[in-house]
């Protein structure tokens, strides 16, 4: 039931006179504090980064998809500016929440970063706020952690407050879906609380999509990457199946995509990055665990997923055995390091798991990404027990000679900048992780290629 606080808080959103305030100014934030601010709000981003900060304010932009020129153009016309002093959020109408969710070394959750920020909120707030929080997290943070933290400050859900759920679902490098195209899903811990998040989402974006709770909310942005997750298990099963019985995979995946309905593609690869997807279903799990409930789908694809490097070892020891080579001594060329093509990010990048466990049998390794000029191997990246060398490369140049010397060049991800052509004709042998180069290849160039 919407209360007379929240139509008043509606109100409010419509004649552009809530000030709103993003904490955190990463990947989701800075977007997110751009698209409030292009459409007429006052927008103060809170960071702990004096330096994310000074870069806001000085017009600069640090985040692939945000043009400087509209960081400068907010920033001059004073609809956009940053702060690290957190006591400026008593002076917000409306809060939202884009911090970082983590793993811990556990593969536990970490909402660290949500409870910091929860805690600068409580310390300053006042009535007549609304809070958002748009970080991953598992079912039940809203309503059974904030809602208390915040409540502690005396000041009372409805009268005093709004608090909501709305999943993040920027797609760094979208070209086509960015904020005000994606639709928003809202979910608030009371009816009133949903109706101001709702009222605020719907000044920046073309639709959203209300739901009656913040864990609906929750639960429905854990599907969405949890989905991909598993799906994405189930092909690199299938590839490896197919592997056995020697059919091609890929072959098979582009056939099965041509039913009409009832069929999404996903591709086999080296294993899953980013920050996102190998991470978030653990979130699901984790909460799943202390309500006795196994959530099998999200253990068996962590599994699949999790081996795929093992794999593509397995191949490039396959591949080399044909030419009498051990991995042992083999100078191994590493194509792409980042977790998916085109981007530089190599968070959670099966390429870290796969130079690991290359250097540690031996092998001499070198690395080429466009986009990644320095790689830096921790302990964890799929290191045998007692390797504590932290090993830190730098991508080497593609020459004509990098690929002639190279034993074996492994196609880890599939940068659309990359000649594979001229690849094929250079390397004596080339690991395809990525089916990139099977539109290239003559009978001649096929005895080269092992594929996943
Ligand atoms: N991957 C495969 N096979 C596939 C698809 C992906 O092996 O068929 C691998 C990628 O190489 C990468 C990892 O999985 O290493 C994740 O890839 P991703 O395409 O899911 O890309 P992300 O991690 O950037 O996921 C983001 C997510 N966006 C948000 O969480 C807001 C995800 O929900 C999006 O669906 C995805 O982008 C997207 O579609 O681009």
């Amino acid at each position: 039931m919407s209360t007379e606080q929240s139509s008043e808080f509606v109100s409010r959103v419509e004649a552009r006179s809530i000030r709103v305030g993003v904490v955190g100014l990463g990947y989701v934030g800075l977007p997110l504090a751009v698209e409030f601010a292009s459409n007429g709000f006052d927008v103060t981003g809170f960071e702990v980064s004096a330096e994310k900060a000074a870069s806001v304010n000085a017009g600069e932009s640090y985040i692939q998809d945000v043009p400087a020129g509209e960081v400068r153009r907010l920033a001059d016309a004073g609809r956009l500016r940053a702060t690290t002093d957190f006591g400026e959020l008593a002076e917000i109408d409306a809060i939202v929440v884009c911090v970082p969710t983590p793993l811990n070394k556990t593969k536990e959750p970490d909402i660290s970063f949500i409870l910091t920020a929860a805690e600068r909120i409580r310390a300053a707030m006042r009535p007549g706020q609304l809070i958002v929080l748009e970080s991953t997290t598992y079912p039940g943070t809203t309503d059974e952690v904030l809602l208390p933290m915040l409540a502690a400050s005396g000041l009372e859900l409805d009268r005093d407050f709004f608090l909501a759920f709305s999943p993040e679902r920027v797609d760094p490098g979208n070209e086509h879906f960015q904020t005000r195209n994606i639709t928003k899903v809202v979910g608030g811990v009371s009816e009133a609380s949903t109706d101001a998040a709702a009222a605020l989402y719907g000044a920046v974006v073309e639709s959203v999509h209300r739901v009656t709770s913040a864990r609906v909310a929750e639960t429905a942005k854990l599907l969405e990457n949890t989905f991909r997750a598993v799906n994405i298990g189930l092909v690199n099963e299938i590839a490896q199946l197919c592997h056995q019985l020697g059919i091609d995979s890929w072959e098979v995946i582009n056939a099965a995509r041509t039913k009409p309905f009832g069929f999404m593609a996903f591709y086999p690869g080296p294993g899953i990055g980013g920050h996102c997807i190998p991470l978030d279903p653990h979130y699901l799990s984790w909460k799943a665990r202390l309500h006795g409930f196994e959530a099998k789908f999200i253990g068996l694809a962590e599994e699949v997923n999790s081996r795929m490097p093992q794999h593509v070892i397995n191949l490039v020891t396959e591949g080399l055995n044909r030419h009498r080579k051990a991995v042992n001594g083999s100078r191994l060329l590493v194509l792409g390091v980042a977790y998916k093509r085109d981007i530089d990010d190599v968070r959670e990048s099966p390429a870290l798991s796969i130079i690991g466990k290359l250097v540690d049998l031996g092998a001499d390794v070198t690395y080429h990404d466009p986009h990644v000029p320095v790689l830096r191997l921790e302990d964890d990246h799929g290191r045998s027990a007692g390797s504590s060398r932290v090993v830190t490369l730098e991508s080497v140049e593609l020459t004509d000679s990098a690929l002639g010397a190279a034993d074996c060049v492994v196609v880890v991800t599939d940068h659309g900048s990359v000649d594979y052509g001229r690849v094929l004709r250079l390397a004596g042998l080339v690991v395809d992780t990525r089916n990139i180069t099977s539109g290239l290849l003559t009978p001649e160039l096929a005895a080269k290629v092992v594929r996943l």
